[in-house]
Formats: structure tokens, sequence, C-alpha cells
């Protein structure tokens, strides 16, 4: 049944099939192997051409199972994928640690995924996320993976995006997205889940953090974590002001008002209550067509951006182009010829070749 369904879509790739590895990480993935999902997010990863055309066949035949599956059994079996983001220390693991672990026990099974496109460097990271969410990691209904390196097809984007697709498959049904806040970060992350949620701890004094106002309008669910101890009066006043300050933001959403909550994740307060609102803004936004319209777009959207990297690195790397940047720069510096008329005679002797 599985070789005849995958034959097809072999078939609608007009390419053969890999050496039954595409095949052997499919029935992996279906039956939640967590080492063929592993094998299977590192085959996304990868920079070999002939792996990633495997890798781009085992999604999708994953998609046309998705697509099957959602098919026979309505929208609300969509998987719901939740970005967490917040600035450094804010307890974004730690929180993630405390949730996780309530959803798994509400029958879920939990997807972790760490992101950070600016940065170069990972390794050391798998070991950070671990060790920060001590309970969630050895949790068998959870399965923790840390940000690739950068530098792939792609980059970041595509792989996180492609990872969530293949912890769906593997039965996966929520999906965090943790990313550290750099103004950057936030919207690579908004644009691959359904939910955007900020994390920050209280502020001393009483004036708002610098969260960008951008940032604050695209989050649905601000938590105001640390709210115990000696914190607990610094973060009523911080979950006050982000009360008042929401309401002079344009919502993301028609069919949501963004709210703000205190937790603690470290004594699990808050918790339980955060998670009802996520599943609340989950059925307001299936209920309001929003959810599948947001991923409709975010798949466009992730498409262009890919079409337009590779323009762009197409158009630098071109030799003709290498040859003349210099002098058509110097040109244009200098004011011989306006910008335009540079842009222009760089595109036309581009275009000339083709
Ligand atoms: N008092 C208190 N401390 C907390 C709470 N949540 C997290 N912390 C502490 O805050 C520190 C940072 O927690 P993390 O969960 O690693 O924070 P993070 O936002 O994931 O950090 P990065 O990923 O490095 O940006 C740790 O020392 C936690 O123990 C909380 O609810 N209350
Ligand atoms: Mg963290």
């Amino acid at each position: 049944m599985l070789a005849r369904r995958f034959g097809n879509v072999a078939a609608h790739l007009g390419t053969k099939v890999d050496d039954g590895l595409v095949e052997r990480l499919l029935a992996g993935l279906l039956r939640a192997d967590r080492a063929c999902l592993a094998e299977a997010i590192t085959l996304i990863e990868t920079s070999n051409l002939t792996k990633q055309r495997a890798a781009q066949q085992l999604l999708a035949a994953v998609l046309s199972l998705e697509k099957e599956r959602i098919a026979q059994h309505g929208k609300a079996a969509l998987s719901f994928r939740i970005g967490i983001s917040g600035p450094p220390g804010a307890g974004k693991s730690t929180f993630l640690d405390s949730i996780g672990s309530h959803v798994t026990e509400n029958g879920h099974k939990v997807g972790c995924l760490t992101v950070d496109p600016s940065s170069r460097i990972t390794g050391g990271s798998l070991l950070g996320d671990k060790t920060r969410m001590p309970n969630l990691s050895k949790n068998p209904r959870a399965f923790i993976r840390p940000s690739p390196t950068s530098g792939i097809l792609g980059g970041v984007t595509r792989t996180t995006s492609e990872a969530i697709l293949l912890l769906e498959a593997a039965g996966f049904d929520i999906v965090f997205v943790e990313t550290v806040g750099s103004g950057q970060n936030e919207y690579v992350v908004a644009d691959m889940v359904d939910m955007f949620v900020l994390v920050i701890p209280p502020s001393g004094g009483d004036e708002l953090q610098a969260v960008k106002r951008g940032i604050m309008e695209l989050s649905h669910l601000v938590l105001v974590n640390k709210a115990d101890g000696d914190l607990i009066a610094a973060a009523r006043r911080t979950q006050a002001e982000y009360i008042s300050a929401l309401k002079f933001m344009t919502p993301e959403s028609s069919s949501w008002t963004s709210k703000v909550q205190r937790i603690s994740s470290v004594k699990g307060e808050g918790v339980r209550e955060s998670w009802l609102t996520m599943l609340k803004f989950r059925d307001a936004s299936l209920s309001s067509d929003e959810f599948t319209k947001r991923r409709a777009q975010q798949n466009s959207l992730r498409m262009w951006r890919m079409v337009d990297e590779h323009l762009r690195s197409a158009f630098h790397a071109d030799p003709e182009i290498v040859r003349l940047r210099h002098e058509v720069e110097k040109d244009v510096q200098q004011g011989r010829i306006t910008p335009l008329a540079g842009a222009l005679s760089l595109i036309d002797s581009y275009n000339r070749k083709r």
C-alpha cells in the first residue's frame, strides 16, 4: 500500500525513487521511528544535491499523505505550530520544558525546534537546549532538535519549515519553534508558524522594554515569565504595561485580540492557562479560516523568497557581472551615470548571454 502510494508520488515527480532510502525513511516516519526522523531531518539539511533531490522526494510524499489525511479527517486534524520568541534569558526553554510536558500529558506529541538564523555557530546548542529542557528531553512523546547550520540551500528558514513537515508526518501534532529575539529572527519564525508567542521577563522600571513595536504587533500572546518570588509585583506591572500598549497597536489577526498573561515556568504556574489560550487561538483562527489562509500565504512567500535568493546569487556569481561590477560601480559613485543607468547596463550584460 505504502509502496503503491509512494510510487505515485515518484511518478508525479518524474524521477525514480532513490535506492530505497526515501521509501525507508518514509516508512520510518509513518511508524514514528525517532532514528528515521532524525535521519530525515539531517537529509533535508544536506548540501549534497543528489541527497537534496531524495529529500525533496521524501517531502513530496509527506505532503501528499498529509493532504489525504486532512481530506479524510478535516481541518481539525491539522497540526499546531507555535513560535516562541523573546529576549535572551527570558525563560523560553524553561517554559517549553514546562508546557511541553503538560501538552504531552494531554495526549499530544510535541516537537521542539530551535532556530537561530543569524548565528553560524551550532553544535553547542544541542547540549544547551537539552539541559535547559531536562524533562522534555527525556520524554518519549517529545522530540527536540536544534537549529541546523546556515549556509545550506534556502537557509535555516527552509530546513526548519521542512523539519516541521517531517515532525508532523511522524505524528508530532504540536510543534514549538524557539528563537532568540533579535529583531530579525522573530519575523523569520513568525512566517513559519500558526501562532506567535512572546516570552518576556518582568521589567525593572515602569517603561516598556525594548521590544520593538513590530514584534509586539506580531504577537498573539505575550507571556510575562518569572512571575514568582521577588518578581511578582514587577511581573504585574509589566503585564499592565503591555496590556495598555497593545490597545494602541494593529492586531495581526482579525479573529483574535492579543492577550498578556503572567506565568512562572519554574513553578509551572499559569502554564496550563497559557496552553488553554493557545487552544482558543487555534479554534478562533480555524473557524475564521485564517489558519489555512496564513499557511497558504506562508508557503507562497517562502517559494518566492527562494526564487529571489537564487536569482540574486546567480546574478552576483555571473562572470560577466563580476568583471563589470567595479567599473560600473565607480561610474555610479562618481556621478558619471545614474544608478538606474548603471543597474540597466549590468542587467543588460547579464541578459545578453541568456
Ligand atoms: N525565577 C524564575 N526564573 C526562571 C523562570 N524561567 C526561567 N528562569 C531562569 O532564567 C534563566 C534562563 O532560562 P532559559 O529557559 O534558558 O531562557 P531562554 O529564554 O531559553 O534563554 P536563551 O535561549 O539563552 O535566550 C535560567 O536560569 C532559568 O532558570 C521562572 O519562571 N522564574
Ligand atoms: Mg533557550
